[in-house]
């Protein structure tokens, strides 16, 4: 079958879902490194695997609207000034399962795993689309240039079997500040299979859609890609909408990633022991916003404590703004007394201050996306 050859997997992962492979570690695993190890990151396709073996003819095609169309090989890429870029890559499907017992929601299901932080090492996109001739912070080219599509190798069926693809605007692909990288090492190592070898977009602070696997061409264009995953899907809808009503126009592909954070320590109902309970979770927000505050309830949002925060490994940084790494979470920890049945509440706050939503109800979409309602977990006593 086209799911033959297919890379060995981690059997801790919870798989939703196994043709196209889609899984996620436990919660407990998630949390408990800073960067998360390539083995426990979620891996999330639509379609098989591609298998890219002969690395020497491997290049990337940049095509559309530029003066000479070209190619550039891996060394080509690896040649440009390095960057390792430690940024959390979330997919918007992130905490679906919740959002589908409000009403019924159409695709994969995920709990709060489908998200990781990892250290990406590649290129700037800014520095290659200069080496094509584009200066930095370009919004339009003499040709007229304003979005930058990235085409992969993979067959996907909501594109009858053509690759995934997906856009970012030219001004973000040419500023060195946005971090987009052409990624061909995760966590130091070489980018696996799994995660888009050999090489891979890395678009910081969006949803991770539009980081693009498996790279095949880079195509300057006037308009936003118009392929499936940018015009018919990962676009967020009122409640209000349904698969009747539907009119996919008329709303624009998600890029940020709103403010969102979960708590890793605990299953939604968990039965603990009268005493101390630790909470451990992760936070983060698109866009570059670092997580302002981690706010703890436990009498269901009328009082708040606010938990201690780590980024860097072992390194507290709630007093130190500037050591925060802007496009990766945070960690929270609090402790809390446990003497009765508790529901625990968690909820972030940017540094735009953002906060999530109270109720998943209020950001209910038909396609179940961008679940970032107020993380409440059950805490039961038990002997
Ligand atoms: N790129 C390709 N070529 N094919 C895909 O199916 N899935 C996207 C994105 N890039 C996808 C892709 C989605 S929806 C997400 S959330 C991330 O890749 C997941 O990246 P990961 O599997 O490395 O965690
Ligand atoms: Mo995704």
């Amino acid at each position: 079958s086209e799911y033959s050859q297919e890379p060995a997997r981690d059997p801790s992962l919870k798989v939703n879902a196994k043709e196209p492979f889609n899984a996620e570690p436990t919660r407990s695993a998630l949390v408990q490194t800073y960067v998360t190890p390539v083995n426990l990151f979620y891996k999330r396709n639509h379609g098989p695997i591609p298998i890219v073996d002969h690395l020497p003819s491997y290049s990337v095609a940049f095509t559309g609207l530029l003066n000479k169309p070209r190619n550039l090989s891996i060394k080509d890429i690896r040649c440009l000034p390095k960057y390792n870029v430690t940024a959390t890559l979330q997919c918007a499907g992130n905490r679906r399962t919740a959002m589908s017992k409000v009403l019924n929601v159409r695709g994969v299901g995920w709990d709060v795993s489908a998200i990781g932080n990892a250290v990406w090492g590649g290129a700037k996109l800014a520095d290659v689309l200069e080496l094509l001739g584009i200066p930095k912070l370009s919004d339009c080219t003499s040709l007229g240039g304003r979005h930058v599509e990235f085409v992969s190798v993979d067959q996907c069926k909501e594109e009858n079997g053509g690759p995934y693809k997906a856009s970012i605007p030219l001004i973000q692909a040419t500023n060195p500040e946005a971090d987009v990288l052409l990624a061909y090492e995760m966590n130091g190592e070489t980018l696996n299979r799994d995660h888009g070898f050999p090489l891979r977009v890395v678009v910081p602070g969006v949803i991770g859609a539009r980081s693009v696997k498996w790279l095949d061409s880079i195509n300057l264009l006037a308009e936003e890609c118009q392929g499936f995953f940018m015009q018919k899907d990962y676009k967020m809808f009122p409640p209000s909408v349904n698969w009747d009503n539907i009119d996919w126009s008329s709303r624009r592909p998600q890029m940020d990633f709103p403010v969102q954070s979960a708590i890793c320590s605990l299953e939604d109902v968990q039965m603990v022991k009268p005493g101390k309970v630790s909470i451990k979770g992760y936070a983060v927000s698109g866009g570059g916003r670092g997580i302002e505050r981690m706010d703890i309830s436990l009498d269901g949002g009328k009082s708040w404590v606010e938990a201690s925060r780590t980024q860097k490994p072992g390194k507290h940084y709630i007093s130190d703004h500037h050591a925060s790494d802007k496009w990766a979470w945070v960690l929270f920890e609090a402790t809390i007394d446990v003497s009765q049945t508790t529901e625990v509440v968690a909820k972030a706050v940017d540094s735009a201050a953002n906060v999530q939503p109270e109720n998943v109800e209020s950001i209910w979409n038909l396609r179940g996306v961008l679940n970032t309602s107020w993380h409440r977990v059950l805490l039961r006593l038990g002997h």
